[in-house]
């Protein structure tokens, strides 16, 4: 599928002002100290990784130091660190860490999207952003829907985001909704008519990380059901 197109589009897209307003002012006057001689990238951020992936990644939406600066899904802070360890261990990822856009690091197998794709304040987008995003996605699993296996969602506002999705692209799932928690799984029926492993994890941000709430050994063993 020729995700490009989309990948382009997404990322001058400006519907949201509070998120278009936020994520210019983080990329601005609110670099950390630590990046302040790095440009920000300061977009919406674009799906990342193999564009013929049979599994797909779901999160939240990027950080504002971490993707909205470095303008790769979960590249540049402690949240990608697990994550892409996790899927290096796995055998999805080129090596163990995503520090910047270009650093070399390619999936295969895997690819990485999320519901929301500009950095929201405090990690909460509201009800209305969520759904004004909600056609990225829809294109966005529209365009993989017919090779995907399984799609593991970080957390449960990327849960509720795929299953509604799945719903509005007619794609079959189960009744009623299934509902997220870590190693929640649920059978959807794809486009093809190909059987889709939803699976769920903690998100691996550093509230469950740093905590023990999501340990590796949690995340390995999900990874492993994809
Ligand atoms: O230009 P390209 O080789 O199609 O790669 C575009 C983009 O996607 C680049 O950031 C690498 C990444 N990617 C990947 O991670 N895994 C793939 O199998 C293909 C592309
Ligand atoms: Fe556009 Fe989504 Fe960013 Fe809103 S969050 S401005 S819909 S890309």
């Amino acid at each position: 599928p020729d995700l490009s197109a989309l990948d382009a589009r997404v990322t001058v897209c400006r519907a949201c002002p509070r998120l278009v307003g936020w994520r210019e002012e983080v990329a601005t006057t609110g670099r950390r100290t630590s990046f302040a001689d790095q440009p920000y990238w300061g977009r919406p951020v674009a799906s990342f990784g193999d564009p013929e992936a049979p599994v797909l990644v779901i999160g939240l939406a990027p950080a504002a130091h971490g993707a909205n600066r470095t303008g790769r899904m979960f590249t540049g802070d402690r949240s990608g660190d697990w994550l892409y360890a996790a899927l290096h261990r796995a055998g999805y990822a080129s090596q163990p860490s995503s520090v910047a856009a270009g650093d070399g690091l390619r999936l295969n197998g895997i690819r990485i999207t999320a519901p929301v794709r500009c950095a929201p304040p405090d990690n909460k987008p509201t009800t209305e952003e969520k759904a004004t995003c909600a056609p990225w996605l829809d294109r966005d699993l529209t365009l993989s829907g017919p090779g995907l296996r399984s799609i593991l969602v970080l957390g449960s506002i990327g849960w509720d985001a795929t299953v509604r999705a799945a719903r509005r692209l007619g794609w079959g799932v189960p009744v009623p909704a299934p509902r997220f928690g870590h190693g929640a799984e649920a059978p959807i029926i794809g486009p093809d008519g190909n059987e889709i492993r939803l699976v769920g994890s903690y998100h691996v941000s550093q509230q469950n990380t740093f905590t023990g709430k999501l340990t590796e050994a949690m995340l390995d063993a999900v990874i492993a059901r994809l």
